[in-house]
């Protein structure tokens, strides 16, 4: 048999993959599904941003960068206990992971980190999955969060390597993949996808698709996020994503990368519960969750239970691997 997970997909065969009839494409990533995932398992994560606005990174889409004026409230970084009673609030709520933002370019060693460092301990203490996205980080700090109990870090690719200078100038790809590569090397959970509606060619969602489909190990999480266009910014005019793109994204992503959650990130507002239903078809099986992303709106947790429910989905349990681990072990 050949191996089921790949990591040595070429160019030409995503290329196939992702221009194949649109319902053939997702019978076949709802198939793969099948047979990797519990196909009714939805994780539901909640994300909280820590450290909002003046960001002096140039991201043509983020809403948090200072240097557009995009209305955006600045704010340091949150206390301590405030965030540990938002993260209480998402577990009651039914999120098993709570992932941390910070408009940062990269983490310094300060007491701000300190700080972050003890709310990761707490969120961990509470019994959720802890994920951070907060810039670029060496390995060293990398290891410092993992030993706090972080368990994932989310740190996207955004784009292909060819078109990333058209969306950021003040860092480049490799900088990304180094500090996706730190974390790893930390044994922390990579968190790690883009965003399509940039303006980029099918092609550098493909070559994008490429990279992380071809790294040593795929990332445990894979974002597919549909660009929140934001007055301000430079893309503010860009043009709506199709759904169908996005379904395409998912299900190429699914494909190629059986194992990972596939998250339907940014973009839900502007989605039908019948178009998100064809993403979970396609292979999705993450969503954020709580009436806000970072700064721009989500559904709430009531709308989304009510499409679980239509839907026959479950919210996947916290660290699960880990337990299927210690019951195989233990049995
Ligand atoms: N500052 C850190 C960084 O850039 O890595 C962490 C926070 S940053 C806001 C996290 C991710 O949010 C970005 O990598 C990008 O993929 C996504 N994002 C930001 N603004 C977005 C928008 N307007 N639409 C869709 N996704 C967006
Ligand atoms: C990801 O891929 N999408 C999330 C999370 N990782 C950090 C962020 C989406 C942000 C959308 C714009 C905002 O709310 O500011
Ligand atoms: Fe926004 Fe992160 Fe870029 Fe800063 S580094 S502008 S917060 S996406």
């Amino acid at each position: 048999m050949q191996s089921a997970i790949r990591t040595n997909w070429t160019l030409e065969e995503i290329y196939e993959i992702y221009n194949s009839p649109l319902l053939e494409l997702v019978f076949r990533a709802a198939n793969i599904h099948k047979k990797f995932n519990d196909t009714a398992e939805v994780q539901v994560c909640t994300l909280l941003s820590i450290k909002t606005g003046g960001c002096v990174e140039d991201c043509a889409y983020c809403p948090q960068a200072a240097r557009y004026n995009t209305g955006v409230n600045v704010h340091a970084l949150m206390k301590k206990d405030e965030v540990l009673s938002y993260a209480q609030k998402a577990k009651d709520a039914g999120s098993t992971r709570f992932c941390m933002g910070a408009a940062w370019r990269e983490v310094r060693d300060n007491r701000d980190f300190d700080r972050v460092i003890e709310m990761v301990k707490g969120v961990n203490e509470m019994g959720m999955e802890v994920c951070c996205t907060l810039g670029m980080l060496t390995e060293t700090q990398a290891q410092k969060l993992a030993d706090a109990g972080l368990y994932a870090y989310n740190h996207n690719l955004d784009t292909s390597s060819e078109y990333y200078d058209h969306i950021i100038t003040t860092r480049t790809y490799d900088d990304r993949l180094q500090t996706l590569d730190n974390v790893r090397k930390a044994g922390v959970s990579v968190c790690c996808g883009g965003i399509i509606g940039l303006g980029e060619t099918h092609e550098d969602r493909i070559k994008m698709l490429h990279t992380l489909s071809t790294m040593p190990e795929h990332p445990e999480s894979v974002p597919i996020n549909a660009l929140v266009a934001i007055a301000g910014t430079p893309l503010a005019n860009n043009d709506k994503v199709d759904v169908w793109d996005m379904i395409r994204m998912i299900a190429t992503a699914r494909i190629l990368m059986p194992k990972a959650m596939v998250r339907l990130s940014a973009g839900r507002t502007s989605m039908s519960v019948s178009e998100q239903a064809l993403c979970f078809m396609a292979g999705a099986n993450s969503i954020f969750a709580g009436d806000k992303l970072l700064t721009t709106p989500n559904p709430s947790f009531e709308e989304d239970d009510a499409m679980f429910q239509l839907l026959g989905l479950k919210p996947r349990v916290a660290f699960k691997e880990e337990k299927a681990l210690v019951e195989e072990i233990t049995n």
